[in-house]
């Protein structure tokens, strides 16, 4: 890559430590994140800004804190390995991390709005902690830099960035679920947090559901409306797309191959298991978002449920230190030495306890041999982001046996739908599950197996990296083409003047809103005398197509333009009309048997919103809401955007946010398809592509690099070029044809 990367977390992807000669030393931590980076940061020229949590090095005998001198050095030797560390004082590390990161936004986003503490003070500290960052990297910013930022504790950060440097790149990836509305809401910095986000070119998610909801919350907080993800802010595109991380899975599979581990594979199943028995695993950080007592009592009832298996299977716990600064994890930690101790306390016989439990950190050899070693892994969170561990567990059985319980909360599952799919709230389901995993055949293990790790080792961490920044530099050069110059007087002469001289022309044009103005009643916009004269003298002009391409249905347009020598699309792309024998052409094959389960949802907001009113095509349902109060207006749309976004997407549709409309049609059905008959023919040496609002932006986009793509209005669009309003518009087509009189 020629670009410098600055990838920013919160934590550098080192662990300084004290070795056995006093010397302070740096390794990679071991882990997610740092391994699906780490590969990217070790490339020249790339720096990694993080805070540097000194309470994390081990002090030297006899000291309570470090001095200043090994700060120092420690911060050197991290400088040393491209790291850029962030000082955080005692009190902005507790507000910024401990409070509002992993007290307010780490419960909130993972539906424990309970354990979510609203505080003015943690979140000051956490502005103020995000603008250190934004310091610490405005001091080694150089144009042309790629800024990757993770996770949520740099939520203001690239918004901060992009006030700094406006046309800087800037990605950002959420590891965490982003909500839905109904619980995002609550948080009082909702529009803060949004804005922050939305000052990065593209943002990242692990799952579309994640995707979905932060677009909703986009359009109910900020009043934000996203074409296919993408919001339009000033002159740039704010992207929100899925990424789902993968692991290295090459790492796990050839660790478990190695002889070392092998004999470490055996060990570890003569202490664990009785004779004949089996051994089901859970590890992760102690986190109350992991269920892990759900899991344990699911444990209990599975041993009452089938005490057959009593002496025959061994729980391995192993829950993993983490946050211990914050008070819900204090309460979790007692909660589950509680329950081991009551479970062991009561099954345990003289030969067997239930469950084996550690509550610290394993270095990554041992992981992998636990992983192998065990026959059932049980990875049934209540809520979480993605969860690496349950990847993992399946790359340390690479082409072997192991039964893989997943939870249907945790993002892996979209991805390991071999698994055995569990409710994590659902005890009955875990214990079931429990069963058919420890009785399920070796042979359907494999074949399980085979499907979920072909896509896992397709999927790596690091084709993740490499494909976030491949689209991060797409939606960059996408933004090269979004600037528009309004057409003034030299400018359409210059346009007239290449029409003149061009050998083939088309004109492609949108109608309402671009040719003809709005009215409250559709059906009055029927075209005028002007007009019609117009489009005749265009299509009269030598070697001039003109298309008009509408959302509205083939009778309408039939109708009002019929009688011209003119091409037309209906229904955005559904009907071409014939201009020779009069007659309407479906474009392709289209099935209209989805209406049945949309037309009683539209109805409903019909009848619940008055003005409004629901207008049936071939093959689309539109909801119009011109006439309607505005604030409940707006209110219903996004309440009927909310209840159609579960059924579109199994349907093959797509939603589309018009001009007071909302239109319901085939995904596959848009102008720029539809425009693409013209925009192939090579032979054109003058395009014109005109239009007014959101459904015009696929043709601008499709267009050719030579079409002149002409918006007509003050938003922001992909054309290059735009007019005020209709009445421009014809000004400029009148030109065309040497007519400069104006048209109304
Ligand atoms: C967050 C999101 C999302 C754990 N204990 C030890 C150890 N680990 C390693 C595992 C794995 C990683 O830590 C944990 O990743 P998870 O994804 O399972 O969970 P979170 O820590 O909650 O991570 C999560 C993730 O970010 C990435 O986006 O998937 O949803 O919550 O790699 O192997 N490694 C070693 N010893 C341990 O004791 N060596």
């Amino acid at each position: 890559m020629d670009q410098r990367l600055i990838i920013v977390s919160n934590r550098l992807p080192y662990k300084v430590y004290i070795d056995d000669q006093g010397k302070l030393k740096a390794e990679r931590s071991a882990g997610g994140l740092a391994s699906a980076l780490g590969p990217l940061h070790d490339q020249d020229a790339s720096l990694w800004v993080g805070w540097n949590d000194h309470s994390a090095i081990p002090l030297l005998p006899n000291h309570k804190r470090h001095d200043a001198k090994t700060i120092h050095e420690a911060n050197d030797l991290l400088r040393s390995h491209r790291c850029i560390p962030i000082e955080l004082t005692t009190r902005e590390a507790k507000g910024y991390y401990d409070g509002f990161s992993n007290s307010t936004i780490w419960p909130l986003f993972h539906d424990f709005p309970h354990f979510a503490h609203f505080e003015e003070d943690t979140w000051k500290t956490y502005v103020a902690v995000n603008r250190h960052f934004c310091d610490a990297i405005a001091d080694i910013y150089q144009p042309g830099d790629i800024i990757w930022i993770q996770d949520y504790h740099l939520m203001l950060l690239p918004d901060m960035l992009r006030c700094l440097f406006p046309s800087a790149t800037i990605g950002f990836f959420l590891h965490i679920p982003f909500p839905d509305y109904e619980e995002f809401r609550k948080l009082p910095w909702r529009s803060e947090i949004l804005s922050g986000l939305l000052g990065a070119d593209l943002i990242g998610f692990h799952t579309y559901d994640y995707v979905r909801h932060f677009l909703t919350s986009c359009h109910r907080v900020l009043g934000r409306e996203d074409h296919f993800g993408s919001f339009l802010i000033n002159d740039r595109t704010s992207q929100a797309d899925v990424f789902p991380l993968g692991i290295d899975y090459q790492r796990f599979a050839r660790q478990v191959r190695s002889t070392s581990a092998k004999k470490m594979i055996r060990t570890f199943r003569r202490e664990h298991s009785s004779l004949k028995g089996k051994v089901m695993l859970s590890v992760e950080r102690l986190d109350y978002s992991k269920g892990i007592p759900d899991r344990l009592l699911a444990f209990e009832a599975f041993l009452k449920a089938y005490p057959e298996w009593i002496e025959k299977v061994t729980l391995v716990l192993i829950t993993v230190p983490s946050r211990e600064n914050v008070t819900s994890y204090h309460a979790l930690k007692r909660s589950i030495d509680e329950l081991v101790g009551r479970i062991n306390g009561e099954l345990s016989t003289v030969d067997w306890q239930p469950i084996d439990y550690y509550y610290r950190s394993i270095p990554f050899e041992s992981l992998c041999t636990i992983y192998r070693a065990s026959d059932v892994m049980l990875v049934t969170p209540l809520r979480d982001g993605m969860n690496l561990v349950s990847k993992e567990y399946l790359a340390a059985h690479d082409g072997t046996s192991g039964v893989l319980i997943l939870s249907e909360m945790a993002g892996s599952v979209h991805e390991l739908s071999d698994a055995l799919i569990v409710n994590p709230f659902d005890q009955h389901a875990i214990v079931e599950a429990i069963h058919k995993a420890l009785t399920m055949p070796k042979d359907e293990q494999i074949r399980r197996n085979e499907t979920m790790q072909k896509r896992l080792k397709r999927y790596t961490s690091d084709k993740w990296a490499h494909q976030f920044l491949h689209a991060l530099s797409q939606v960059k050069e996408s933004q090269q083409h979004l600037g528009t110059a309004r057409i003034d007087a030299a400018k359409q002469t210059s346009i007239a003047q290449a029409f003149r001289n061009a050998h083939r022309k088309v004109l492609l044009l949108d109608y309402d809103g671009t040719l003809m103005p709005f009215s409250k009643d559709p059906r009055s916009v029927v075209p005028d005398k002007k007009l019609i004269t117009l489009l005749k003298r265009l299509s009269e002009q030598n070697d001039t197509t003109v298309v008009i391409l509408s959302g509205r249905d083939k009778q309408t347009l039939g109708t009002w333009l019929g009688d011209l020598s003119i091409d037309m699309v209906a229904e955005h792309g559904v009907w071409f009309w014939d201009k020779i024998k009069h007659v309407w052409i479906l474009g392709e094959p289209m099935d209209a048997s989805w209406k049945k389960r949309i037309r009683p949802i539209v109805e409903d907001y019909v009848d619940r919103t008055p003005g409004s009113s629901m207008e049936e095509k071939d093959y689309s349902l539109v909801w119009h809401y011109r006439t309607c109060i505005r604030d409940l207006a707006d209110r219903r749309v996004c309440e009927l955007k909310n209840d159609l976004s579960s059924v579109v997407d199994d349907l093959g549709l797509t939603i589309m946010d018009g001009n007071k409309v909302i239109e319901i049609k085939p995904a596959s059905i848009e102008k720029g398809a539809a425009a693409h008959r013209w925009f192939r023919d090579k032979s054109y040496d003058f395009i014109l592509v005109a239009g007014d609002d959101v459904t015009d932006e696929s043709m601008f986009h499709a267009a050719p690099d030579n079409a002149l793509t002409i918006k007509v209005g003050n938003h922001a669009t992909y054309a290059h070029l735009s007019v005020e309003n209709v009445e421009h518009m014809r000004k400029l087509l009148s030109s065309l044809v040497n007519d400069t009189t104006p048209s109304n």
